[in-house]
């Protein structure tokens, strides 16, 4: 991470620490849930200095990018404005459960909707404004208690904080029409502020610049507390698959079943919830590789594909594991098992800085053809290029992706990109042999197999595998099932 660090000066942000107000905030404080927070933690496992430290990262990336423009930009003054998410509403007025834009997270630690943060400066934008909803006895009624001003100064460190109803007004006198902008408006992660606040002033202002990409740069790179924060996501969910393996020992299993275990198991040991709804895919099933609906009666001889991760105060942990509902593997699973975890093994080990996620996905292709040979599902007189088609037909998917505060985390970053320390990864070859596949020996069909760890690029030795705990080698996978 060190050579990121340059060039940025760093304002010493915990000592001036504000006193928490003694009262519920709109999200945990070190003052209400000081199991959760330390004092000086806006969010649990992260301080005011980790998100003061990526606010200034961020202006560092504006100043260079401004000053490739010429000098006129790298003397002109930046406004960058990130908005929070609003909140979703399954019918009338029963909400989703409150996501925050992760955008937004990642700056300001605020885990309310309908706020924004605005950065601005001459020449760098360091001066940060928060705008949070406004106290509301009436509303926090029926809501809940928001942080308010005060609140939000105080849990995150950054001095100046508005109502959100002032956000158009405070960007109008920061004169943005005629400043370097930085905003996503194409797709406002808030489309109402983004109607009310923003838009106007764009309609009379310059073109703004695309601010995504450079979040996801930074965001791509763990520190070291959002790794710790990810180690725990990570062995929470590997002891979740090891409860819910251990419930797989007659088959004849209910896909629902192994669902609600398995996402009670990761609640119960501190997950917030799961990240996403998780494949539970029995037999066949399992070539559907977005499988959802989990509510089909796996068969006694059946294997169940358990694609499932859960979110840990911000992030999250993606893990899949394959077995047998009956605990016992048989020798056609076993074989295609053992294919699929020798790949996954050598694409493991390629998990280095400087090799970029497209080579290892090369790799995969090249080393599941020569398994695809040696277990006759495709003729040994195969060619190379034939081979390596034969791959991608049997796995459709890439070998993995970026891992973080989403799922598919930075998607604004190639995946040919060299991997560089701190970087987090899922390595997830499979293989998929739908059971109407008459190309194929019979005792292959209907089998699909993936296995899936979580992976943090590291300068040396070797890479961290954050799902190590759960059970992955045949021998200790049936173990896990057979524990009472
Ligand atoms: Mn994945």
């Amino acid at each position: 991470v060190a050579n990121q660090h340059r060039n940025i000066s760093l304002k010493p942000g915990g000592s001036k620490l504000k006193r928490i107000p003694p009262r519920y905030l709109g999200q945990p404080s070190p003052f209400t849930h000081p199991h959760l927070l330390k004092p000086g933690e806006v969010t649990p496992g992260l301080s005011q200095m980790e998100y003061e430290f990526r606010r200034c990262k961020l202006a560092s990336l504006i100043e260079a990018q401004a000053d490739k423009l010429g000098p006129s930009a790298s003397s002109s003054t930046h406004v960058v404005i990130v908005l929070s998410h609003p909140t979703r509403y399954m019918t009338n007025d029963i909400p989703y459960p409150f996501h925050q834009n992760q955008d937004f997270l990642y700056l300001s630690g605020i885990l309310e909707p309908d706020s924004a943060l605005v950065l601005y400066g001459k020449g760098r934008p360091d001066q940060a404004i928060l705008f949070v909803p406004r106290r509301d006895p009436g509303r926090e009624l029926w809501d809940g208690p928001r942080s308010g001003k005060d609140g939000a100064a105080a849990l995150t460190g950054i001095e100046r904080v508005h109502g959100t109803e002032e956000l158009g007004l405070v960007l109008k006198s920061l004169k943005v029409t005629s400043t370097l902008l930085w905003y996503d408006g194409s797709q406002p992660a808030h489309p109402q502020l983004h109607q009310t606040h923003v838009s106007p002033l764009l309609e009379t202002g310059p073109t703004p610049r695309s601010l995504r990409p450079l979040i996801h740069s930074l965001r791509a790179i763990k520190s070291s507390a959002e790794v710790a924060l990810m180690q725990e996501a990570g062995h929470i969910t590997a002891q979740a698959f090891r409860k819910t393996m251990a419930l797989s020992q007659r088959g004849d299993v209910d896909e629902a079943v192994l669902f609600a275990k398995f996402d009670f198991e990761n609640r119960i040991h501190g997950a917030n919830f799961l990240a996403y709804p998780p494949v539970v895919a029995g037999g066949n099933r399992a070539n559907t590789l977005h499988y959802i609906n989990n509510n089909q009666i796996i068969k006694d001889g059946e294997m169940v594909l358990l694609d499932g991760g859960c979110e840990y105060f911000g992030y999250v942990s993606d893990i899949t594991r394959t077995w047998p509902v009956n605990g016992k593997f048989s020798p056609a699973q076993a074989e295609l098992y053992e294919a699929v975890l020798e790949v996954q093994r050598s694409c493991l080990s390629l998990c280095s800085p400087g090799v970029s996620l497209d080579h290892i996905y090369s790799t995969m292709l090249a080393l599941l053809g020569r398994q695809l040979t040696q277990l006759g599902i495709i003729g040994a007189a195969t060619s190379h290029a034939d081979a390596l088609k034969a791959a991608r037909r049997y796995c459709p998917h890439h070998v993995g992706h970026y891992l973080g505060m989403d799922v598919h985390d930075t998607p604004e970053l190639s995946r040919s990109q060299p991997l560089q320390p701190g970087m987090v990864i899922t390595i997830e070859p499979g293989l998929y042999i739908p059971e109407d596949n008459d190309q194929v020996p019979k005792r292959f069909r209907g089998l699909g197999i993936r296995i899936e760890d979580d992976v943090v690029i590291q300068d040396s030795g070797g890479p961290l595998v954050l799902s190590r705990e759960a059970p992955k080698i045949i021998a200790d996978v049936e173990q896990a099932c057979a524990q009472r």
